[in-house]
């Protein structure tokens, strides 16, 4: 009996001890104290006992009942005080977490601008493998084995004749081997050379153009960058073409545009030129048109390539290209 009543005390403290509402420690209150409960009854029980274990059974029964009257005002109290348990784990009141949403990166969101302001123009946006042939890469593109024109663009090679691409001109030939003109395509994308400074990064990003189409002139190649350079800076930017050589192109022309931080008066970032170089481009050499089969006598096209960071850097002002590779959120979330 006395072991019986033990048990019923355990559990009774338990009970309370895991309340979480003044109206639950109310009805354990009623459960064991009530005048049907489960103390109560034990106690009128008590005079069925055999005569010598009553008054200890008593006893015990009544210091259990004080226990248990004293641990449901114990438990009352706190709960008064301190409102329901789960309030104290949980503060409902609390602002919930924000989650940190991410951004496209600048390089990215560029990326997309210039793709999307010649896709207005009618050019289709394509894509090419990383890892070229040196076939593509080069031999497409006019430069044969051992032109000095090689070395200018520090190649990283996988093997022999399979490099990391050193831009994204292989898309183009890849292209026009499968396609008779007109092409008008635009390819962005990754490519990599063995250089590392503040204006230079092993792995950068290129966009290329190349339209081909008969009867088309050095006049399209101005009036198509022209109205790129305009939707991408101030719609007042001049542009100057300088000669310059690329291997796949005849004429080349090196692009720049009037300084966007001084208008043309020379600052620090033009080096007091008043110009800042944006694009190099050209008349496609015929060469290249002979090897992808190409009738030269009908057709003639232009071709135009620019870095992505070096874009960027100019519209954002960026004074290293290295931090749009340090992953700084910092840096990131201003774009
Ligand atoms: C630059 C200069 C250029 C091209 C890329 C090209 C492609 C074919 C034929 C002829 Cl298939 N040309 N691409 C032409 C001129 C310049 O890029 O400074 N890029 C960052």
């Amino acid at each position: 009996m006395e072991h019986n009543i033990d048990k019923i005390y355990a559990q009774a403290l338990n009970e309370i001890e895991h309340t979480t509402s003044i109206e639950a420690v109310q009805d354990l209150n009623v459960k064991y104290l009530g005048r049907k409960g489960i103390i109560t009854r034990f106690l009128r029980n008590i005079s069925r006992l055999p005569a010598d274990e009553r008054p200890q059974a008593g006893r015990r029964a009544n210091e259990i009942k004080q226990q248990i009257e004293s641990a449901c005002h114990q438990k009352l109290a706190i709960l008064e005080k301190d409102g329901p348990d789960f309030v104290k784990r949980i503060d409902v009141s609390l602002p919930g977490r924000v989650c940190a949403r991410g951004t496209m990166h600048p390089i990215t969101q560029i990326t997309q601008q210039i793709c999307d302001i010649f896709s207005r123009m009618g050019f289709e946006v394509v894509e090419g493998p990383e890892v070229e042939t040196d076939y593509y890469n080069f031999e497409a593109l006019n430069f044969p084995k051992n032109h000095p024109a090689r070395d200018m663009q520090d190649t990283f090679f996988i093997s022999d004749d399979i490099v990391l691409r050193t831009h994204t001109s292989p898309t183009q030939p890849r292209v026009m081997e499968k396609q008779q003109p007109p092409v008008r395509i635009i390819a962005p994308g990754k490519v990599y050379r063995c250089d590392s400074d503040l204006t230079h990064t092993p792995m950068f990003h290129q966009v290329e153009g190349l339209l081909v189409d008969e009867n088309i002139s050095f006049g399209d190649l101005k009036g198509t960058l022209t109205f790129f350079v305009h939707q991408m800076f101030d719609p007042d930017t001049r542009l100057r073409f300088r000669p310059s050589f690329f291997p796949f192109t005849e004429p080349s022309a090196e692009v720049d545009i009037q300084c966007v931080s001084c208008r043309g008066d020379g600052c620090r970032i033009c080096s007091h030129t008043g110009w800042l170089e944006i694009l190099g481009a050209g008349m496609v050499h015929p060469a290249v048109f002979e090897k992808v089969g190409y009738d030269t006598s009908r057709y003639t096209g232009f071709a135009f390539g620019m870095g992505v960071e070096r874009i960027a850097m100019l519209k954002y002002r960026v004074d290293d290209i290295r931090k749009f590779f340090d992953n700084d959120i910092r840096f990131l979330n201003q774009f």
